[in-house]
């Protein structure tokens, strides 16, 4: 049978981010994507001000009822940007509707930078924690896995320093005894210049890293982690997986950096025939 994956993240209309990034990319990995949609925003919240806002958590349970009565499965989950109150349901529904050794991706979405994003309270990354632990992948970046762990953020390390090795292999040590079975850690940088993941099995660590291009980019997580899911879900190993996602990401970013007027995403649209080789070659 040919594999699902439901992906559980916001649609925010306009943006280049969560689920318009996840159902594109997934389905480009020729892997069918279904969607539950946690909230529906006008833009994401990185840089727009005036956003609308609706809440879908009062539609989860109903849509569950109803996949349950039509025994709809899931071979892998990927989740993204949902609220404290969703996960719990979440939870549930991974649990009703896997089949047999579903993969659970977790992408804790919730902060950037060093920074909670706007909408996100104090209490959210503990409850976050709920699903990191029954995760077989989770995707934090720095400043989520200090959220995560409830330590200060470390820095960016963008001239070296802030951090060193020790530092992020303690981190990921940590990460994994949340309970998940692997951790991918973006974001890492040891030296000016370069900029990559670390991947962190429970045995072994192994990083991949790439030119550092020197500008953020709102979206590159969700841009990262949607390649990494259908990379994963094809069958590619973690530290295949990992990779790819990255040099995806850089494709992404090349695509746009010339580009001043377009602020708000990453025109991942523009590198998708560079994934498709990668992933069909
Ligand atoms: O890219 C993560 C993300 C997803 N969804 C919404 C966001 C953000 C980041 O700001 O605002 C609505």
């Amino acid at each position: 049978m040919d594999k699902r994956l439901l992906t559980i993240q916001d649609i925010s209309c306009v943006g280049q981010c969560s689920l318009t990034v996840a159902l594109p990319v997934i389905s480009a990995c020729g892997i069918e994507t279904a969607v539950l949609p946690s909230s529906v925003l006008s833009t994401h919240t990185g840089g727009f001000s005036g956003y609308t806002f609706r809440d879908l958590t009062g539609d989860m349970e109903a849509i569950l009822a109803h996949w349950k009565k039509e025994h709809i499965t899931f071979d892998a989950f990927y989740t993204g940007y949902v609220s404290k109150a969703q996960i719990p349901i979440i939870l549930d529904i991974m649990q009703q509707t896997a089949r047999p050794g579903a993969l659970r991706i977790v992408d804790p979405v919730m902060a950037d930078n060093g920074k909670l994003y706007a909408g996100f309270d104090d209490s959210f990354p503990q409850e976050m924690t709920r699903l990191c632990a029954g995760a077989d992948v989770i995707l934090p970046n720095l400043t989520e896995a200090s959220f995560l762990l409830g330590i200060p953020y470390a820095g960016d390390n963008r001239n070296g320093g802030d951090y060193d090795k020790a530092y992020i292999e303690d981190l990921l040590q940590k990460l994994f005894d949340l309970g998940c079975k692997n951790v991918v850690l973006t974001g890492v940088t040891f030296e000016p210049g370069r900029l990559g993941v670390a991947c962190y099995n429970g045995n072994a660590v192994s990083y991949y890293f790439n030119d550092r291009i020197d500008k953020t980019m709102h979206g590159t997580g969700d841009v990262y982690a949607a390649s990494f899911a259908g990379a994963l879900c094809r069958g590619w190993t973690l530290e295949q997986a990992a990779a790819l996602g990255a040099d995806f990401v850089v494709e992404s970013m090349n695509a746009t950096i010339d580009d001043e007027s377009h602020w708000y995403g990453v025109k991942f649209e523009k590198a998708l025939p560079y994934l498709i080789r990668r992933l069909y070659q």
